[in-house]
């Protein structure tokens, strides 16, 4: 009789503890829309970034020269209407159920981790991640080393990959994901050293062979972690902080190049783009920051992965009024990239410029320190698909396509740098 009273408490207490630690305490977008806002004028511009100031029933997904994507609570319609009314801006819903489509990533990727686990058909957890990585070191030992740019805040390991197939290359350093809910960029990066490793294609082949690759797939462990576990929306890194509940800082603020300055970051601990207490308060940062220091003299180009809206950044983020001594050439090389990209038949469009220019003033961020800071002369910010039809979260159906594109763009603007002389041994 104990026996059995042990017993069924002992399964209640499994029950409890399996439905705390389960899907049930994720967080949830039911009913959730994002609207994209039109707007004409800077003064139109404040009204609308009013609205997400609390973010309260408001939150930013996404902003460029003309546009603020809106992540709108249900029932607040009414409000975003009124205040797009008075300042003559206009509308327009792309996505109505924001949970649906989370929904339907989840599903797709149990179905993909049930047949295989790691993949290019869904998106991939760190964990798998990082065995697939193992598989490839093991795999592939005289080509390929592991490094270690260092812990996260919560104690995970940030791992990249280095890909050197013969002695004197330029250096190309990859950074992905340190936003944690772009996984497009961990999903390309992924595919990209497989390529690397596997391809039989003469352009591929020469890619991976006369450059030396650093790749850090998932640089922001942490919110990863997060996104994947907790609340799929999650951007920032996951430090708590002293003086509020909100939690973590904008890692792509967190940088010491202007920090602060020129509006480029926000000084509060709830915002998206928090830039944080103190430059490099972030361990992973300041870890990133050591590593590429360390690694400098190699490295010739660094590319920055992050999603959405099709667009290739390169310095200032500071300013628009001044443009950095190369930025004839940094636009020829973006430039390059976006016709590569032109030239498959998926039809996707990539803009370019600086990043002040084309976007909105954003100070500390990794490709602007490490051109400031460590000169490096070729630094771009990545914003892979789409334009927001599905923003964040892109079906896995558009991972290879989006990774052809970054394929084809690199090997472009690769060969347009190599052209211009800047992938000379330093
Ligand atoms: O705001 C950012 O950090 C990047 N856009 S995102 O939507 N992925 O968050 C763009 C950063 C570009 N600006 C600079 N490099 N300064
Ligand atoms: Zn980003
Ligand atoms: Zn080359």
């Amino acid at each position: 009789m104990a026996l059995i009273r042990f017993l069924i408490a002992l399964a209640l207490v499994v029950l409890v503890q399996g439905a705390s630690f389960g899907q049930d305490d994720r967080i949830r977008y039911d009913n959730y829309s994002v609207y994209k806002v039109k707007f004409e004028t800077a003064d139109q511009r404040t009204l609308l970034k009013k609205l997400v100031e609390d973010r309260g029933k408001f939150r930013l997904w996404q902003e460029t020269q003309d546009e603020l994507h809106l992540l709108i609570s249900p029932g607040a319609f009414g409000e975003l209407e009124s205040v797009v009314r008075k300042t003559n801006s206009s509308a327009k819903l792309f996505i109505s159920n924001v949970q649906e489509l989370i929904d339907s990533e989840t599903e797709a990727n149990l179905k993909a981790s049930r047949d295989g686990s790691f993949g290019w058909t869904k998106y991939n957890s760190l964990e798998e991640i990082y065995a697939w990585l193992d598989e490839i070191l093991a795999a592939y030992p005289a080509i390929t080393e592991s490094f270690i740019v260092g812990q996260s805040y919560e104690g995970r390991t940030i791992r990249g990959i280095k890909i050197s197939y013969k002695s004197n290359n330029p250096g190309v350093f990859i950074e992905s994901n340190i936003h944690a809910r772009e996984w497009i960029t961990s999903a390309t990066a992924t595919w990209l050293i497989n390529e690397f490793l596997t391809s039989t294609d003469e352009l591929v082949r020469n890619l991976a062979e006369n450059h030396d690759w650093y790749i850090v797939p998932v640089f922001n462990v942490d919110g990863f972690v997060y996104t994947h576990e907790k609340d799929r929306m999650w951007r920032k890194t996951r430090q708590p902080s002293e003086i509020s509940s909100c939690v973590g800082v904008d890692p792509n603020r967190n940088f010491d190049s202007y920090w602060m300055e020129s509006g480029g970051a926000s000084s509060d601990p709830c915002a998206e783009d928090y830039g944080g207490p103190n430059p490099f308060s972030e361990p992973e940062v300041k870890a990133l920051a050591d590593y590429i220091t360390s690694i400098k003299d190699k490295i010739n180009v660094l590319l920055a992965f992050h999603s959405y809206s099709q667009l290739l950044l390169s310095p200032y983020g500071h300013t628009k009024e001044e443009f950095p001594p190369n930025y004839d050439d940094l636009m020829e090389v973006a430039q390059a990239y976006g016709d590569a990209v032109g030239s498959l038949p998926y039809g996707t469009v990539y803009r370019y410029g600086s990043s002040a220019g084309v976007l909105y003033y954003a100070t500390g961020a990794t490709i602007d320190w490490v051109y400031n800071e460590q000169g490096v002369e070729i630094t771009y910010t990545i914003e892979f698909r789409d334009t927001g039809r599905y923003g964040f979260i892109l079906p896995p159906a558009h991972i290879i396509p989006n990774a052809e594109e970054a394929l084809v763009g690199i090997a472009a603007l690769l060969e347009k740098c190599d052209e211009l002389g800047y992938l000379e041994l330093k």
